[in-house]
């Protein structure tokens, strides 16, 4: 995976921006004798003898060696130190400057300023529409060229490939070159006013298996057809796999399945930093992809605020690191702030109930971050396996993963905590990469509401939604809770499905970015979370989509179909309870297929997956369009036969009465 910061920090050496100035150059031809040569060029302080630009000049003749040694050194930023400054024979055309040394030429552009100055304005790009220029910074000209990087590699190109460029003057032309730079691929520009045949020729010779232009030029007020060119080249190239088109104008043009749109494929790109597979309501899991300098400001900023961590601090978030809350807050966020933090490998049961306090006194763990469904499951086994042990080091605690009913959140406050203690029931998602709404940090006496999340974080502005899709003004409300604005660590993709992505989350509500929660605002504009809105349900803090249980239940080949429904569970917050119709004609017991059914989500999935009920149907409700009234058959799983709802558009309701007697006679075994 492509690292576009990796050489920056450690390599940054002097700017390349000391240029002689006009000005400079007079005062010198003034006044000799005041020159200034270590003013003029630093790296002239070595050259003895040198005191005027005569001498400077007679040395870089005489001395080429160290005089060229000397800049190198001085003006770039090397990977790796050159062995030697030049092996030249002109007699033999053998040329060889710098031998041994590494550097890259778009870490040398960007990086290193990015370091230094990231706003200052690398290209003002003046287009062909007088008046209209457009500035762009080191900052952004690095992520245009890192996405491009990124995408090239993906693509297949490498090391040694040369990418030929038809394109006329713009900063994405800029910023292709570069993007080859930092791949290690050559470059093969070609002027963009040459014909088909002459383009075909450059690109045949350079065996390029990649071409980046656009859809079309704009020159002196006139439009060429760039692409339509390239087609054209394209037809005696072999060699040419892919064409990446960048949008000049608004023009669509011929696309074939060789032809990438440039801008959208950038868009998947980045600088990635991980993908964390996550449920959604499909049967495929989404490959959520967070990325670097947002994500991790983001992480460090909330793991700083929300717990108050403080340099020598010691931070035990229980979390598996193969889910998000490891990644920010077992990982990321206390190593970005240099702090110290636990890796749980255990549970909370094991050796005995008392593991994790007996963790927080031998280990003086100062924040603890951990599940509302440990909290529920230790508080069967009493006080005084809390009691036992020293937790004054303890100054902060936090819950994640699920709404922390009051029963527990009292308990951990009271019991855990001591009273001292502030709980911090800390709202967000994978996502969102970061906690988004949490009591803290607020003012130090600010009240806090048990099983409440309350505040939004820095930069974090939720919103709740009716179901027409209008931002609901008022407090003591409820709705779909999104995010008015982007923060920044926010995921920037699903890998692979960037189009999932856009409809996942942002086009439910145009505009904003869904959560598929749904919250309730109070009297105070507090927010406390309700829960999914989709079918993916919480076990043990876990999510998962109902859809991707059912897909392993009917891959079962007993099974016609089925449908996964979750239910309030005292200790996991939710357990699965599966439906499920045979084919005609299977001649194998209920019971057996249960346990077979069990052993394939546990293979398949994961054991919290697993049905803790498995009931047989002959069949399920379903409209007359033929879709499972999952709604119904929630309320039935949820005991809420009062509150099924309108049955009008059912295709049958004596299916619905089925279910509630076989319903019955499950929970009566
Ligand atoms: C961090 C994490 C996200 C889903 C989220 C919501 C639920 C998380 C919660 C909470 C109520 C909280 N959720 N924290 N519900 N109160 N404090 O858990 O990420 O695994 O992606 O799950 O978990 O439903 O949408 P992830």
């Amino acid at each position: 995976m492509w690292l576009p910061c990796r050489c920056a920090a450690k390599y940054v050496a002097a700017s390349f921006s000391r240029g002689v100035s006009a000005s400079f150059l007079h005062a010198l031809r003034r006044n000799r004798s005041s020159w200034n040569a270590a003013a003029f060029m630093p790296e002239s302080s070595g050259f003895e003898g040198v005191s005027g630009r005569d001498a400077l000049h007679d040395y870089s003749v005489s001395h080429s060696e160290s005089f060229w040694a000397a800049v190198a050194r001085q003006r770039l930023s090397w990977i790796r130190p050159f062995d030697v400054v030049q092996d030249c024979d002109l007699s033999q055309g053998r040329i060889s400057w710098f031998e041994g040394g590494k550097l890259n030429v778009s870490v040398n552009c960007l990086d290193r300023h990015v370091h230094t100055c990231p706003e200052r304005v690398a290209l003002i790009w003046e287009r062909d529409e007088q008046g209209s220029e457009v500035r762009y910074t080191y900052k952004e000209l690095l992520e245009m060229t890192c996405r491009l990087g990124n995408l090239l590699r993906r693509q297949g190109v490498k090391k040694g490939d040369c990418v030929t460029i038809y394109m006329p003057t713009c900063p994405l032309a800029v910023a292709s070159m570069l993007a080859c730079a930092r791949i290690g691929a050559a470059h093969n520009v070609v002027f963009a006013g040459f014909s088909a045949e002459a383009l075909a020729e450059r690109i045949r010779d350079a065996q390029s298996s990649t071409v980046i232009t656009v859809n079309q030029g704009v020159r002196g007020g006139k439009i060429t057809e760039l692409k339509r060119t390239v087609d054209a080249a394209v037809r005696s190239c072999p060699s040419v796999q892919q064409v990446f088109v960048a949008m000049r104008t608004e023009k669509q043009v011929e696309m074939t399945d060789r032809d990438f749109v440039l801008e959208e494929e950038m868009l998947k790109e980045d600088d990635v930093l991980f993908l964390l597979y996550t449920s959604g309501s499909t049967g495929k899991p989404k490959g959520l992809v967070h990325t670097q300098a947002g994500y991790l400001l983001y992480a460090a900023f909330t793991h700083r605020y929300v717990f108050g961590y403080h340099d020598g601090d010691v931070f035990g978030c229980v979390a598996d690191i193969g889910w998000i809350t490891g990644h920010s807050y077992t990982v990321y966020g206390p190593l970005a702030n240099g702090g110290t933090t636990v890796l749980f490998e255990s549970t909370p049961v094991y050796p005995d109930p008392g593991r994790y306090w007996e963790m927080v006194e031998r280990l003086r763990i100062n924040q603890f971050y951990g599940a509302p469904t440990a909290i529920r499951l230790l508080i069967k086994y009493g006080d005084q396996w809390v009691k036992k042990y020293d937790r004054s080091s303890l100054t902060t605690l936090g819950s994640v993963g699920e709404p922390i009913n009051t029963e527990a959140w009292e308990w951990y406050n009271r019991v855990v905590g001591e009273g001292r203690c502030p709980v911090v029931d800390t709202w967000w998602q994978t996502e969102t990469g970061g906690i988004c709404i949490a009591p803290k940090p607020s003012e130090p006496d600010a009240e806090i509401v048990p099983g409440m999340a309350m505040r939004p974080f820095f930069g974090i502005k939720p919103v709740l939604m009716d179901t027409e899709g209008k931002v609901l003004t008022s407090n003591n409300t409820s709705g779909a809770l999104c995010m008015a604005q982007p923060w920044p660590g926010m995921a920037r993709t699903i890998h692979n499905n960037h189009q999932r992505f856009i409809e996942t989350y942002f086009q439910p509500y145009p505009g904003y970015f869904f959560t598929g929660d749904g919250a309730y605002r109070s009297e105070k504009g507090y927010y406390q979370i309700t829960g999914r809105l989709d079918d993916v349900i919480n076990v043990s803090g876990h999510r998962i989509g109902t859809a991707e249980i059912e897909d392993v239940v009917n891959q079962c080949p007993a099974v016609a179909e089925s449908a996964v429904i979750g239910y309030s569970h005292s200790i996991k917050g939710q357990g699965v309870y599966a439906f499920v119709v045979l084919k005609k004609g299977v001649d194998i017991q209920e019971a057996d297929i249960s346990k077979q059914l069990n052993n394939m989500v546990s293979e398949k999935i994961a054991k919290y997956a697993c049905p803790e009920f498995v009931q047989f149907a002959k069949r399920l409700p379903k409209t007359r369009s033929g879709k499972i009234m999952r709604r119904v058959l929630r309320k039935v799983v949820e005991c809420d036969l009062d509150s099924l709802g309108d049955l009008s558009t059912l295709d049958d309701p004596a299916a619905v009465q089925e279910i509630i007697k076989g319903h019955e006679k499950l929970l009566s075994k």
